[in-house]
């Protein structure tokens, strides 16, 4: 009966629990403490371009090719609008290396985990970056990969947490090959009877990509 002797020490027990309470609810709505959606609008369009003086078409994002570099920290959550601007094909972004956890219907597998956005539509990618790394994304419907639709995917730590290891600085390199004949091409050559081998690419790549530390 000791606590009808000492109704403060009732109160602060209460008001402690309810603390509690609130830090488990918010923890497990919005994931760890500092965890942050971070919200993206693209548009999926052909572009002309010409990186070794011959011009041809690749698939940009945005306008940007390789597209926009991702960033965000362990924990957040991506919430990317992809309007798909291609007048006639379908799109989806794979995000190679996230594991999806609970978001299987994000993984942008083209007829596996998703039916293709179709020209002129829009889809919402929702999904949570768990882990820390380097990764990649890209497309993920015929040879769209191939055509220029790719881009970097950076998960820093958690803020307040450090990196087990120490370096000067960072680069983030991006490596590709670019085929002078389209995607289109490459697809008819690489699936009629006989095959006909597209052999090897005309241009090596590499981008050196900002990378701003969040
Ligand atoms: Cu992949």
């Amino acid at each position: 009966m000791g606590f009808l002797k000492n109704p403060s020490l009732i109160s602060s027990r209460i008001l402690k629990l309810s603390f509690f309470l609130i830090v488990f609810i918010v923890n497990n709505s919005f994931g760890a403490f500092g965890a942050k959606t971070r919200h993206f609008k693209w548009e999926v369009e052909y572009m002309h371009w010409a990186p070794d003086c011959k011009e041809g078409v690749v698939m940009g994002i945005n306008g940007q090719f390789p597209g926009p570099t991702i960033q965000a920290r362990a924990g957040d959550t991506i919430h990317l609008e992809l309007t798909n601007h291609l007048h006639t094909e379908g799109v989806v972004i794979h995000w190679h290396g996230i594991r999806q956890i609970d978001t299987p219907w994000a993984d942008g597998t083209a007829s596996i985990s998703q039916c293709p956005i179709n020209p002129g539509e829009s889809f919402v990618y929702r999904f949570k970056v768990d882990k820390a790394g380097t990764y990649f994304y890209h497309g993920h419907y015929g040879m769209q990969r191939s055509a220029g639709l790719y881009g970097s995917l950076i998960v820093d730590v958690e803020e307040g947490k450090k990196e087990p290891f120490h370096y000067d600085g960072e680069f983030n390199l991006l490596l590709s090959d670019l085929w002078h004949k389209s995607a289109h091409e490459q697809e008819v050559d690489l699936s009629s009877k006989p095959m006909r081998w597209i052999g090897e690419p005309q241009v090596y790549f590499y981008f050196n990509l900002p990378h701003a530390f969040l």
